[in-house]
């Protein structure tokens, strides 16, 4: 009961400063910006998904994130389909790749993702086995990764996206062959294999659904109070310009209120989200720009301590998941020059 009164009043204190906060916003005075060469400089960790073939193959590519990126996240090269071409056997080239990378250019690395519904591999969807023996194989997985990577990989997203849209566990492999146990098992597992890794629980939807966003905090809150080594709450906060920036804040504060860090974990900004064919205009990218700065000003207004970072999911507007919409969702543009969603950035991380 204590707890939810606690929370109650937290969000209510931190949601009344937010309206302050955006009404001054509403002023046609233009913010200031943070005075820094780079998104380097910024006072907390801001990083991308990288794809390693474009990291191997665009000069472009490859100096933007050396010279912007303070973190960086595989988009898809440590999932398990990826490492893990049978039991004990694994091709972590591409993560190596990645990794080597990174520490060249003294860049955190944070992994993603553990454990998923998707992207399961054959040989785990053909194991036969009891219960334990399936905890074995979780755990054989998950710290054989994280041991590799023992000091060279800061964090993990350790479970990904493992509700559903009413508030349920998500169905996968894991949840049919060990039961709920799997998740606090998982956070175990990688908490043995590196007790310095930061952990997180990562999901979607905290800025547009209450129960998403209330069940993501309450899991996380729960195996916290309970002992379980999760660290963080990663938000991925794939949103649009039609989204309120309202909400994207909201998002982020509730969040925080579990104490625990928050990493906006897969951020970008779609301006095409009905799919119609358009031209970024002007228009456009001074709406995406606003989007940009509510989510990294919301990140300045939780405790330091708090604020894992914000992670775009990819670097410039090709490389994004999106690209084939087209959605011109990133702060750089097809030509690695910064875009007004960059000046948003930069308004946002004002001090
Ligand atoms: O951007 C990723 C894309 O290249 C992959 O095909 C896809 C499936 O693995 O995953 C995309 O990244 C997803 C991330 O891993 C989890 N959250 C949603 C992301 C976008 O779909």
């Amino acid at each position: 009961m204590k707890n939810i009164l606690l929370y109650i009043a937290l969000t209510i204190i931190l949601t009344s400063c937010d309206k302050e906060k955006f009404n001054s916003d509403n002023s046609t005075q233009e913010p200031p910006k943070a005075n820094i060469e780079n998104l380097r400089q910024a006072s907390y960790p801001i990083g991308a998904a990288i794809n390693i073939n474009t990291l191997k193959n665009n000069v472009g590519y490859r100096n933007t994130i050396i010279k912007e990126m303070s973190s960086i996240t595989a988009e898809n090269a440590m999932k398990m389909n990826t490492i893990s071409i049978g039991r004990k056997q694994y091709n972590f080239d591409d993560a190596d790749y990645l990794v080597n990378f990174a520490q060249e250019n003294n860049i955190r690395v944070h992994g993603h993702t553990l454990i998923w519904y998707k992207h399961t591999p054959t040989w785990v969807s053909n194991f036969s086995g009891t219960t334990e023996d399936w905890k074995t194989i979780m755990k054989e997985y998950i710290q054989d990764v994280v041991g590799r990577y023992k000091g060279k990989v800061a964090s993990w997203d350790v479970v990904n996206e493992i509700i559903n849209d009413n508030g349920t566990l998500r169905d996968c492999i894991w949840l049919q062959k060990i039961g709920p146990e799997y998740i606090e098992l998982a956070f175990q597992y990688a908490h043995e294999a590196d007790p310095e890794a930061i952990l997180f629980y990562n999901d979607y939807g905290h800025e547009y659904s209450h129960t998403r966003r209330y069940t993501v905090n309450h899991i996380s809150d729960s195996l916290a109070r309970k002992g379980v080594p999760i660290h963080g709450i990663g938000l991925q906060m794939h949103t649009n310009i039609n989204r309120s920036v309202n909400d994207l804040r909201y998002a982020i504060i509730a969040a925080a209120v579990t104490k625990l860090k928050v990493h906006v974990s897969e951020f970008d900004v779609a301006v095409n989200p009905d799919k119609k064919s358009i031209t970024f205009t002007e228009e456009l990218a001074l709406k995406q720009k606003e989007s940009y700065r509510a989510v990294f000003k919301a990140m300045m207004d939780i405790p330091e301590n708090q604020r894992f970072g914000v992670t775009m999911w990819g670097v410039h507007d090709p490389s994004s998941w999106l690209s084939v919409n087209p959605d011109w969702a990133l702060p750089f543009n097809d030509k690695f020059e910064r875009k007004p969603a960059y000046d948003g950035i930069l308004q946002g991380i004002y001090k």
